[in-house]
């Protein structure tokens, strides 16, 4: 079920090419979020300039190149990355608002659209629009976590940040506006891409948390570390069928060769060709440090969509702590089906799901009645008493799943071993089969969300259960994660997860 209060997020980029599909996919779940902004930002991949030529001496990605001081870097002077997406989500949002509630309008977040530090990378000497947006909402007294979802540098946050300091610092409120600020807000960024957490807010806000969320899976050499089962989506028949067909969020979304190129001649943009090989990138002055080239209409990246997976609402909790885990990773390894301890496969284990989940919410773009889609299972952890248990106990966990739609459902209880702090796997037993016979199916069509009729409705549902012992060697404090994932078999499947922590209490 939804949660209560929607999380608050801000949302930074630059212009790489990746940047454009997460916010595609970050705009198909803008539903589960508050968010309160939008904000252009530099990295040293990508900076604007100041408009009037000035030249950059310092380093950036540029330098890598031998480029000498330039004025400006991947950054065109008209850009509009975010406005052009939300454009886009304005001719679906109608669509989407049938299929799930809470999608903001269009214009609340075209207003939330602002231009943060841009100019040059890792600059924090003065405000932007951006940045005192950022300072409003980092002094404001909203309850709960403020999220900074970067997918560029930090220099916007770090300039807000530097100008709080600098207003308040020797204030008699300095030392209460210092432990609000440590508390209120959770940085999560793909790595560190203009130093300015190495070089001022790690050093001077150090009780800040920051969440690096850098993953393989999301990015340009997701196929290194994709699972063999979910190998196919990253392909051009699955992207072309389930995504680039979809709509015009389908249609925006960036694949090798498609031709498009966000900053002209950018020698470090060959994707858009096809039927190239990397010599000939060369020999056309490019320099294809992808290493290959791919499929026509094949997965390219989503580099920083993993700064806001671990928020989603899909029932992983996974927000609550860095060590939980979810669609966008955890700050572990997790054991892989071949033994091996890795991080790669804490976030490339949710891949397929959270693929068939976006192919799903593209469709909702493109289908005005609610029955035409599908939609996701409904969970809800039943019986549970308390969230300590004992060693020697015996716990049953069950759940049951309905789903809207009527699909044929399918479920089971897992161990998030890693996840937890009781090291080892307890034997989890079924207690009976996830079953055929307590499912019911009545086809029949549903009304709109929201409406009174729809609890009444639920046309499919099944019970879960399995029960373990708590081993008798856990210790006081010890953690079990057990996840409950539900799945429908609508035409675009999609997951359900609960997640039930345990505390041993001798
Ligand atoms: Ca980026
Ligand atoms: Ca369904």
């Amino acid at each position: 079920m939804a949660r209560d209060n929607k999380l608050r997020t801000v949302v930074m980029h630059d212009p790489e090419l990746d940047d454009i599909n997460t916010i595609i996919r970050y705009l198909l779940y803008s539903n589960q979020f508050d968010t309160e902004g939008l904000i252009y930002s530099s990295s040293r991949f990508h900076w604007k300039g100041d408009g009037k030529g000035t030249l950059f001496y310092g380093e950036s990605e540029h330098s890598n190149y031998g480029i000498g001081p330039i004025a400006n870097w991947r950054w065109d002077e008209g850009s509009r990355f975010f406005e052009d997406a939300v454009d886009i989500y304005a001719t679906v949002y109608r669509n989407l608002s049938v299929h799930a509630e809470g999608y903001p309008h269009p214009d609340e977040l075209r207003s939330r659209i602002y231009e943060g530090s841009v100019e040059f990378p890792g600059d924090i000497s003065k405000d932007s629009p951006g940045s005192n947006h950022i300072k409003k909402l980092i002094l404001d007294d909203k309850p709960g976590t403020l999220y900074l979802l970067t997918g560029a540098g930090q220099s916007t946050i770090g300039r807000a940040l530097l100008s709080i300091e600098e207003e308040y610092k020797n204030s008699s409120q300095w030392k209460n506006v210092y432990e609000k600020i440590s508390k209120k807000i959770i940085i999560q960024s793909f790595g560190d891409q203009d130093g300015i957490y190495a070089s001022y807010i790690g050093l001077n806000w150090p009780n800040i948390e920051f969440r690096e969320v850098a993953t393989n899976i999301w990015g340009y050499f997701a196929r290194k570390v994709v699972q063999p089962e979910d190998r196919h989506y990253l392909s051009a028949a699955w992207t072309r069928e389930n995504i680039s067909k979809v709509g015009p969020f389908g249609e925006h979304y960036i694949v090798w060769g498609d031709g498009k190129q966000l900053h002209k001649n950018d020698i470090a943009d060959f994707f858009g060709f096809s039927r190239v090989t990397v010599e000939q990138l060369k020999e056309l002055g490019y320099t294809p440090w992808y290493g290959g080239v791919e499929e026509p209409g094949s997965w390219i990246s989503e580099g920083d969509t993993s700064m806001y997976m671990n928020l989603l609402d899909n029932g992983l909790d996974a927000h609550v702590d860095a060590s939980y885990g979810g669609w966008g990773g955890r700050n572990g390894k997790d054991i892989d089906p071949n033994g091996v301890s890795s991080k790669d496969y804490s976030s490339s284990r949710w891949f397929g799901a959270a693929q068939r989940d976006f192919a799903a919410r593209l469709q909702w773009t493109v289908t005005p009645e609610y029955k035409d889609a599908n939609h996701h299972p409904v969970v809800e952890v039943v019986g549970l008493d308390s969230m300590t248990v004992k060693p020697g106990q015996t716990i049953t966990l069950k759940a049951i799943v309905k789903d809207p739609d009527g699909n044929h459902l399918t479920g089971r209880w897992w161990q998030y071993e890693e996840a937890g702090t009781y090291p080892r796997k307890v034997e989890l037993l079924s207690v009976e089969e996830p079953n055929t016979e307590v499912e019911r199916t009545y086809p029949f069509d549903i009304p709109a969300p929201g409406s009174p009729e729809i609890d009444k409705l639920i046309k499919s549902e099944i019970e879960v259960t399995s029960q373990f012992t708590v081993p008798t060697d856990a210790v006081n404090g010890q953690t079990l994660h057990f996840i409950l994932e539900a799945w429908d078999n609508g035409e675009k499947p999609l997951t359900s997860y609960k997640r039930v922590v345990l505390t041993v209490s001798r």
